[in-house]
Formats: C-alpha cells, structure tokens, sequence
C-alpha cells in the first residue's frame, strides 16, 4: 500500500490508474487492475454505447473495487455515456480529448469523482474551478490523442498551478517512470501502453507483440494537420496516413476516410497492414506479457526501492 491524496480520495491500494484506452480498455481489463489494487477504467469508444453499459454492469460483476469510465468528449456517444454512469453510480469519471464542462454540474450532483485529462496548465485552473477532484496531466510521450507539452515540463507546472491531487501520464511503464513522477510533485501515475499486454487485456495479441516488440523510436506522431494528433507504432498504415497528410492533393475527409475503423481493425484483428495500433513511447519498456497485479507491484516495489535510496544524488 501507498498513501497519497489519490489513494485516499479514489479508495484504492496504489496511486495507479489505468488509461481508458479506446477498443482495449473493457471490464476484462479493468477489473483486473482495480482487483489489483490500482484504478481500472472502462474506456466509452468501442462498439457503442449499449456496449459502454454492458462492460460497466459486468465489470461490477468482477469486482468490488472501485473503477472508472472514461469519456472521450469528442465522441458521438458521449452524452448517451455520461448519463450512464450517472445511472449506474459509477463511481469515477476521467475525461479525454476536450472540457467536460456540459457535463460537470450533473456528474458533481450524482457524487461521481470527475478526473479530467489535462494537457496544459489554464486547462487543469479551469477544471480545478469547475470542481475537478484531481487532473491527470497527460505529456505527449503518450499513445492516442496527446497534447503540445511533455511529461517532464508538464508536470511541474500543473502541479504548482493547481492545489487538487496531480496524475502524472505520457511515457511511464516501470518504477523510474512513477518515481519520477512523484518526484515532480505528482501523487499518482495513469499507465496505458503497458496495460495492452497485462494477460488480462483482451486486445488482440498482435497488438501485445507489436508493443513488447518496439523499441523507443517505433511511434509516430500523425494527424497534426487535422487537428487531432494521434501517436501511434509505426506500420504501413501510419506511413500512409503520413504521406496523405502531406500530399496537397488529398482533402482532409479522404484523409479521414482513410483513417476511419482503423483502431478497432488494430485491437481487435490484428490487422498489421490497415490498424491503427495507439500507443505511447513507452512502448519501448515493455517486455513481455503478464497479469495487471504483477504489472503493478513491479512498478510500486521498484519505486519504492529507488525513492528510499536517493543517495546517488549527493
Ligand atoms: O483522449 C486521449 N487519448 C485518446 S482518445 C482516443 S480515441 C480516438 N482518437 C483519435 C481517433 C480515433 C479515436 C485515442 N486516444 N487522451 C487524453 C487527452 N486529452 N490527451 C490530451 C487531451 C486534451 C487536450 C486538450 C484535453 C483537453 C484539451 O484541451 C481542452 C480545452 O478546451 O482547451
């Protein structure tokens, strides 16, 4: 066990959360890591809304831990899923990809702990004043859509900009990520990539194996062009989509077209020609396939080693 802010507000063992990744991120998952002792969240993009209910009704089923959902705001389903976790009390809500300020008022009336992704500083002010419980302050080192700044310069300054709990996220798979992370003031990690290859993830196991096999240049960056930067491991698709950003020829719909069904053709095919395989520059750290508990006390017991020795500094 690990005491922060985060630990005490959210009820849970270690101050770690699970990334709400879209198409990966089911009750399978999160079930596991909450059982686990972290913080599994249900993520609200895959096949539909219906199917965002069903994963949260069943994750209650596979434990009595606490566990979020995450909205992805620029999704079309996402106003259907904000009032269901309102209905199924779910207890805590990360948000992703825009301000959850429409929302706000009914999910702090309903109780529901509200952890937006941030990724700049007046971003976390603005949630910390509209009632947020803690940010999770998002560097671009992340897999999915990210934000302009780092993790390393991120966290710092939300953390001396807000006084709420901060979640350090973007780049952390291990023990020296979550120390570091402390160490720049944050009281909590949000892991994503490393989760893909817990045994309990039910993403398609290409997708473990191109994780476990790239190393740290093996991402891409693609979609700045259209607004939405998304990184992701390099494979013939992101090659195409880049060289389509960059074609003058080619409109930002075709574009679009071209990338529209790719993540679900990555996670749940293993589609290597026409998937978008999100992940972050973690990537590169993660070694093998095992369960989400043992993914979690490797992280906390490494941490724990290297906060206690410090003594390499002087
Ligand atoms: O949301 C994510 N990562 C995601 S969502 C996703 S689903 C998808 N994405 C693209 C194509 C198809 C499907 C995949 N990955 N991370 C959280 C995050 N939020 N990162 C950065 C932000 C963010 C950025 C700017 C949050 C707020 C913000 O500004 C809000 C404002 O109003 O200023």
């Amino acid at each position: 066990m690990i005491k922060t802010r985060i630990t005490e507000l959210l009820g849970i063992e270690y101050p770690i959360l699970q990334g709400g990744m879209a198409w990966v991120a089911d009750a399978a998952l999160a079930s596991a890591v909450s059982n686990a002792g972290g913080l599994g969240i249900i993520s609200s993009i895959n096949a539909g809304a219906d199917v965002v209910l069903e994963e949260i009704r069943k994750c209650k089923k596979m434990t009595n831990k606490p566990f979020g959902v995450n909205i992805m705001l620029m999704s079309p389903i996402a106003d259907q899923v904000a009032q269901y976790v309102i209905d199924e009390k779910v207890p805590v809500v990360t948000t992703g990809a825009g301000s959850p300020s429409k929302y706000m008022e009914k999910w702090l009336e309903a109780g529901i702990k509200v952890i937006p992704v941030v990724a700049s500083t007046a971003f976390a002010i603005r949630m910390e004043r509209m009632g947020a419980v803690a940010v999770i302050a998002e560097g671009g080192e992340a897999g999915g859509h990210i934000g302009e700044m780092n993790t390393m310069a991120l966290i710092p300054q939300v953390c001396d900009a807000v006084s709420i709990p901060v979640i350090a996220a973007g780049g952390i798979a291990d023990g020296r990520g979550f120390a570091a992370a402390m160490m720049l003031g944050a009281e909590g990690v949000q892991c994503g990539t490393i989760f893909v290859t817990a045994s309990e993830c039910t993403a398609h196991d290409v997708f473990k194996q191109k994780i476990i096999a790239a190393g740290d240049t093996d991402t891409i960056v693609t979609g700045k062009t259209l607004g939405h930067p998304v990184r992701a491991l390099k494979t013939p698709f992101t090659r195409k989509f880049a060289q389509m950003e960059n074609d003058p020829n080619q409109t930002p719909e075709a574009i679009m077209e071209f990338g529209s069904g790719s993540l679900r053709k990555a996670v749940k095919d293993g589609d290597e020609k026409m998937g978008s395989f999100m992940a972050g520059q973690s990537a590169g750290l993660v070694k093998k396939v095992q369960p989400a508990k043992e993914i979690i006390l490797e992280i906390i017991n490494r941490a724990r080693e290297l906060l206690k020795d410090t003594s390499k500094c002087i």
